[in-house]
């Protein structure tokens, strides 16, 4: 009678013998990879895998048979690993070679998905249409800083201390930190999220002299939220300094660009305004182009809201002290500036009826432009 110990050497040969045969015959069988991968987990696999039920008959064996038993084992592993990388391999050689005797096929065939073309927002290309205008008026294109101190924002612009216009532009204040500062000791910087595109004025003043023509165009930041009004959003401001810069010179460019955007003969008029940085300063207004008295749509236009005037900008003559804070003689030099905002002029111009439909980016509308 053989003893149980020898019966548990032999089972367990037989078993890896017969595994053998079935994990080969199904390496060899198996259609892809996947199904290659699953025999190799059949044999393998740590909980259900035929070699762990195999392996449940170690308990019977003898100590000093195990190792022997043991070897055997890693030997059987060792050849099941290196039969599924083998047929692995031969999967991605007979993959190639179907690949290279497949009949060719045509690269210049146009895809089956559509993919659409992108554009730019309306507003930027608002932006670029305006900035076009100026560029052809003779202005310079000049870029400016979102984030300013308050000299360049508020104080070098002539807004007085605690003066109640920086109420209307409050905005978002930024703590700066020099390197080797505690960030819990945040020191007191001034520098703010700028309110208007009028930074870039003082700063082009301060660095040139005169006479220099320049807008620039960017994004503002202000504590505002409703239908018209956003806390982000873009405004284009224009200047110019030189000897006898008059408010005509003014008006005529403004009347340029009026008929640059909306066709020849479009109205243009300047209301008394205030602006600290301006003296006289003006709100321009233009003829609404969206109804007319004649037909009698103006006694339901809800763009003008029937006063035949939709205001636009703000602007007027530079004022002396403003000069003067940039270094530019205002004895012997004149200077206009003018300012408005982006997303006005593309809600006019396509109709849009809030601004907040340019900022939520929702594909649907903005795929219309
Ligand atoms: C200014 O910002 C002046 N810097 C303009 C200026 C420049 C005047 C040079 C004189 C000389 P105002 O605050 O009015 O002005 O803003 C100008 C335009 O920005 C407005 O007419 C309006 O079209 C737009 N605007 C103002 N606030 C918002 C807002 N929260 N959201 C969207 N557009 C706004």
């Amino acid at each position: 009678m053989t003893a149980p110990a020898a019966d548990a050497v032999t089972a367990i040969e037989e078993g890896l013998a017969a595994l053998g045969t079935r994990y080969r015959d199904a390496f060899a069988g198996a259609a892809d990879e996947q199904a290659l991968r699953d025999a190799q987990a059949a044999v393998l696999g740590k909980k259900k895998g035929e070699l762990t039920r195999v392996m449940a008959l170690m308990r019977d064996v003898p100590k000093e048979a195990r190792p022997e038993v043991g070897a055997k084992v890693n030997t059987f592993k060792q050849g099941v690993q290196e039969a599924f990388q083998s047929r692995l391999q031969e999967m991605a050689r007979e993959a190639r070679n179907a690949d290279l005797n497949a009949s060719p096929f045509d690269l210049s065939l146009p895809g089956r998905l559509e993919l659409g073309r992108g554009h730019l927002h309306p507003v930027h290309q608002t932006r670029d249409d305006l900035l076009t205008i100026f560029r052809d008026l003779g202005f310079e294109v000049v870029a400016g800083p979102e984030v300013e101190t308050e000299a360049n924002n508020f104080t070098k612009l002539a807004f007085p201390p605690d003066h109640p216009a920086t109420d209307m532009q409050d905005t978002f204040w930024v703590d700066v930190l020099e390197s080797g500062d505690d960030p819990r000791s945040v020191r007191d910087g001034k520098v703010l999220l700028r309110t208007h595109t009028s930074n870039t004025q003082i700063r082009v003043m301060s660095q040139r002299t005169p006479p220099m023509a320049v807008v620039s165009a960017g994004a503002v930041y202000r504590r505002d939220d409703d239908l018209t009004h956003s806390p982000m959003f873009h405004q284009i401001e224009g200047f110019l300094v030189d000897e006898n810069v008059s408010l005509a010179h003014l008006k005529g460019v403004l009347t340029s660009f009026a008929e640059a955007l909306y066709g020849p003969g479009t109205p243009v008029r300047l209301r008394p305004s205030y602006f600290p940085f301006v003296e006289p300063g003006a709100e321009v207004d233009i003829g609404c182009v969206f109804c007319s008295e004649s037909d009698g749509s103006r006694s339901s236009c809800k763009v003008c809201k029937t006063t035949g005037w939709v205001e636009v900008l703000g602007c007027g003559m530079i004022h002396p002290e403003v000069l003067t804070h940039c270094g530019i003689d205002s004895e012997k030099y004149t200077g206009y500036a003018f300012g408005f905002g982006v997303e006005r002029i593309a809600m006019l111009r396509y109709g849009i009826p809030s601004i907040k439909l340019l900022f939520e980016n929702d594909p649907r509308f903005i795929e219309q432009f």
